[in-house]
């Protein structure tokens, strides 16, 4: 089966036999399964080119490196492109060529025909060979005989040459599916294949989850415990706020599709009714989650609330709780916050804990805008970011958190304070950078599963090297950028870069032998080194990164915020911290109940059956039965399998 699925899969490389009879008649017969796939094929485009050129290189990233994955050649080359240059090296292949990934067209094409080492012969580039300059990649799409490829893949001038194949025109039923742009945008449909790995299990620390909700969690919620002190707090989800998180990470109904819905929930209730809780409530949800970890697999803690006094992570309880889950080996993901009031504009800073916490995974709210892809992105105008009270740049990283449709309590707390946003019985639409940060719980949750050796610092870096820019938001203000699960799923890196490493200095152990952070350590070392976490961006790695143009390393650190200045304001002198400040009344309502709650109107965005069928291409996802980030559905054989 394994191998039959994998022939399945090295059809989609056939669309370059599309081109003559012969080769016609050979990708029929290949196609195995009917007129359904018959003429279909998919588009190896820019992404996915990208991605295997990573993968051919391993552990050498760097540019310049070889790539080739066949001998002789420096240039990863598609199987199936090379081998039917092999059979026809004077024929012309409409093909994709990429470069460096921090490069520009610009730059690629000027270092193709610089190397003029085919000047002369039949192996010469022409420039009007050039059909498309890509913006988004660093690539060109060009149509080049078999042997100016070959050559190009010899001199190592391009690191990718895939064949630019016909776009699938025919939708692909994929076993879940959901229309909704922020899904698409975040490449999401990798994890609705039957292909889709187990993922961990992801803890909602919330409002609880509506067992109701069959359809969406199906036997995945896997335990339901109660740690609220406020009442009144109804078994399952009273509010709606915790189902909604749990839906937007893992959810599974028809059309309903979350951002992993192979996952395993477990909810740990944090809040009443009215979607209130107290600071020790969600302290004591860290204690169970550390306690019972093992028991349930609990690989992500997701937190879409926050506490509503400034804090330093010098004194904070629920910092301190969140970074012991963090060093015990659970991805904490907290929600930035939704008090910004001009974010597209103006920092509003991240004072409150857990997101103003350095270790912890913190998420803003995109708005993605009405197209796929990011060109017309931006901040959400109330999603929090800046710097905290301690000077670190938050959010690390953002995901669509405006106008998302998703399950709630039918008759819960939510539903009936907001009945205009309820469209259809136990849905709604909700903004807020809660329902962000779940989207980027689901991906560490993914990551997780397919790389179970990593740990959080490792999850991290690779979600933020592989998130991508917003070229119209303004820098750090959707963290280094958005997050990308297929892009962050195709990384094949042993280990990626650690954000985290500036912080490692200062972990030690307590009394009872486990981990934690001395924050006072720390402070007295940065105070006296603007430079201390130089050693955080110094992996060559961050330089492949799609924003390392907007140098998040400096950003993150920038001098203002280590300046005396930045120290010497009285709202970080003791005083601040005295028992009076953590008082449980005051926190309330958390992180919804807040600037995305005046959000305007505006509708949910559909990505269209155009943009979703591009998707699916460039994501290389032709069959529903294969996952193209697992191995089951590389191409592995498809050479061979060519031959007649
Ligand atoms: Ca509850
Ligand atoms: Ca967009």
């Amino acid at each position: 089966m394994r191998q039959k699925r994998a022939n399945d899969c090295g059809a989609r490389s056939n669309a370059l036999w599309g081109r003559g009879s012969r080769g016609e008649a050979r990708s029929n017969a290949l196609w195995g399964r009917g007129g359904r796939r018959a003429g279909a094929v998919v588009a190896m485009v820019a992404t996915v080119a990208v991605f295997a050129a990573a993968a051919s290189a391993g552990s050498g990233n760097g540019n310049g490196q070889a790539r080739g994955n066949h001998a002789g050649l420096k240039a990863y080359v598609e199987d199936s492109l090379l081998a039917a240059i092999q059979q026809n090296p004077k024929g012309t292949f409409d093909v994709i060529l990429s470069g460096s990934p921090k490069g520009r067209s610009a730059g690629l094409v000027n270092s193709i025909v610089a190397d003029n080492s085919g000047a002369g012969s039949d192996e010469s580039f022409s420039k009007n060979s050039i059909k498309k300059q890509f913006n988004a990649i660093d690539g060109l799409q060009a149509s080049l005989s078999g042997k100016v490829i070959l050559r190009l893949a010899k001199r190592g001038v391009v690191s990718s040459i895939m064949a630019n194949e016909t776009v699938q025109k025919s939708a692909l039923q994929l076993p879940l599916y959901n229309t909704q742009l922020w899904a698409w945008s975040t490449g999401a449909p990798v994890d609705w294949t039957y292909g889709t790995p187990k993922a961990p299990t992801i803890a909602i620390v919330d409002s609880g989850i509506d067992p109701a909700h069959t359809a969406d969690f199906g036997n995945r919620v896997i335990g339901q415990v109660n740690v609220g002190s406020l009442t009144p707090n109804s078994p399952g989800d009273g509010y709606g706020h915790g189902t909604f998180v749990a839906g937007i990470a893992a959810g599974a109904a028809p059309g309903m599709a979350g951002a992993a819905p192979t996952a395993n929930l477990l909810s740990v209730d944090v809040m009443n009714d009215n979607g209130q809780s107290t600071v020790g409530d969600v302290i004591k949800a860290c204690d169970w989650i550390l306690a019972n970890k093992s028991t349930y697999n609990i690989q992500v803690a997701n937190f879409s609330l926050h506490a509503t006094n400034r804090a330093s992570v010098m004194f904070d309880p629920l910092d301190a709780a969140v970074e012991k889950l963090w060093l015990n080996g659970v991805t904490v993901v907290a929600a930035a916050g939704n008090y910004a009031t001009d974010a597209v504009n103006t920092p509003s800073g991240v004072p409150f804990a857990p997101g103003n916490d350095p270790f912890v995974i913190t998420v803003g709210a995109a708005d993605i805008g009405t197209k796929l892809g990011l060109g017309d992105d931006t901040v959400a105008p109330w999603s929090a970011w800046g710097y905290t009270g301690d000077g670190f740049m938050k959010p690390d990283i953002s995901a669509p958190g405006r106008y998302m449709i998703g399950p709630v309590t039918q008759g819960g707390g939510l539903a009936l304070s907001r009945p205009d946003k309820v469209v259809k019985p136990g849905y709604m639409q909700l903004s807020g950078t809660s329902f962000s940060a779940p989207i980027v719980a689901a991906a560490a949750a993914m990551l997780k599963a397919q790389h179970p050796q990593w740990g959080p610092d490792q999850i991290k870096g690779a979600l933020m090297l592989t998130a991508g820019a917003a070229p119209l938001a303004k820098p750090g203000s959707l963290g280094v950028g958005e997050v990308n699960i297929a892009t962050a799923r195709m990384l094949h890196m042993s280990s990626p870069p650690n954000p985290n490493a500036g912080l490692d200095h200062f972990i030690t152990s307590a009394t009872d032998g486990t981990q934690v952070f001395d924050a006072a350590a720390w402070q007295s070392a940065a105070k006296a080194n603007a430079a201390w976490n130089d050693a955080a961006w110094a992996d060559a790695a961050w330089s492949d990164a799609a924003w390392a143009d907007a140098a998040w390393g400096d950003a993150a650190w920038a001098d203002a915020a280590w300046s005396d200045a930045a120290w010497a304001s009285a709202a970080w002198g003791d005083a601040a911290w005295s028992d009076a400040a953590w008082s449980d009344a005051a926190w309330s309502d958390a992180a919804w109940a807040d600037g995305a709650t005046s959000e305007a109107t505006g509708d949910t965005t559909d990505a269209d059956q155009t943009e979703q069928d591009s998707t699916l291409a460039d994501l290389g996802i032709v069959d529903p039965s294969c996952d193209p980030t697992v191995s089951i559905c590389q191409v592995t054989n498809a050479v061979d399998s060519l031959v007649p």
